[in-house]
C-alpha cells in the first residue's frame, strides 16, 4: 500500500503539512494503556452525562445504538511521537448526545471518565461541532477491546491520550479539572500542532 505522502522525503509539503513536528507515521495501530484493559459486556454498559455529580441522562447499549450513528476518517497522533493517517471509526457524535439529552452544556469544561479510572479534561468546545464522538466501531468491525472497546471517545484533533478509552460519562465541571495524565505532567489541553505535550509546553 502506497500512497504519495508515505513515500514523499522529508519536507515533502504533503506530507509535512499533515504530520505535526516531532511525529513519525505508523502503520500499524500500537496498543497504549495505563493499566490493563477492563472487559465491559455490552449488557452492563452504561454511558452517563453528568453536571458535576448530578445525572443529567443516561443510555444503555441498546440506546445508545439507536442514537444516530456517524462515520469519520481522521489523523490520530499519539504524544509518545506516533501517528496514524485515515483512521475510520464509527459512533455517536458528542453534538447528537447532547440533542439527544436535550441539553444546555452546563459548563464549557468536561472530564471524560472510563470504567478502570482512567479520565481526561477537555473544554466542551473541543468536543462539539463534529469534532469528537464517542466511537463504537473501528475499521468497519466493533472496536476491539485493547482500543477501548465498547465505547471510546475519539478527539483526532489532540493528542490521543484525550481519546478515553473504555469511556462511561462525560461530565460537565466549573472549572477546567485536570485528569489522569494531566495531573502526571501532560499538558493541559494537548494540541499536537503546537506539540503540547507536557505541563509547560
Ligand atoms: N481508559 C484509558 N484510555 C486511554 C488510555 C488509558 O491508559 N486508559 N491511554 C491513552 C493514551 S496515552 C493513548 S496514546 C491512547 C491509545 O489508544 P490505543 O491503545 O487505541 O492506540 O488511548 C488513550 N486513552
Ligand atoms: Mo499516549
Amino acid at each position: 500500500m502506497v500512497t504519495r505522502g508515505f513515500t514523499g522525503k522529508a519536507g515533502d509539503y504533503g506530507q509535512s503539512r499533515r504530520l505535526p513536528s516531532g511525529q513519525h507515521v505508523v502503520s500499524d495501530f500500537p496498543v497504549l494503556s495505563a493499566t490493563p484493559t477492563p472487559l465491559i459486556d455490552t449488557e452492563n454498559w452504561t454511558f452517563t452525562l453528568k453536571n458535576g455529580p448530578r445525572v443529567l441522562a443516561k443510555w444503555n447499549w441498546a440506546d445508545f445504538k439507536a442514537l444516530p450513528q456517524t462515520k469519520m476518517t481522521r489523523d490520530i497522533h499519539c504524544v509518545t511521537t506516533w501517528s496514524k493517517f485515515d483512521t475510520f471509526w464509527e459512533g455517536v457524535l458528542i453534538d447528537d448526545l447532547l440533542a439527544a439529552a436535550d441539553l444546555v452544556a452546563p459548563s464549557a469544561y468536561t472530564l471524560a471518565h472510563s470504567y478502570g479510572g482512567y479520565s481526561t479534561n477537555l473544554p466542551l468546545a473541543d468536543l462539539i461541532s463534529g469534532k469528537a464522538m464517542v466511537a463504537t466501531k473501528y475499521g468497519g468491525k466493533p472496536l476491539a477491546p485493547e482500543h477501548g472497546g465498547p465505547a471510546r471517545l475519539l478527539v483526532p484533533h489532540l493528542y490521543f491520550w484525550k481519546s478515553a478509552k473504555w469511556v462511561n460519562s462525560l461530565q460537565f465541571t466549573d472549572r477546567d479539572e485536570p485528569g489522569f495524565w494531566e495531573l502526571r505532567g501532560y499538558h493541559r489541553y494537548g494540541d499536537p500542532w503546537r506539540e503540547q505535550r507536557y505541563t509547560n509546553d
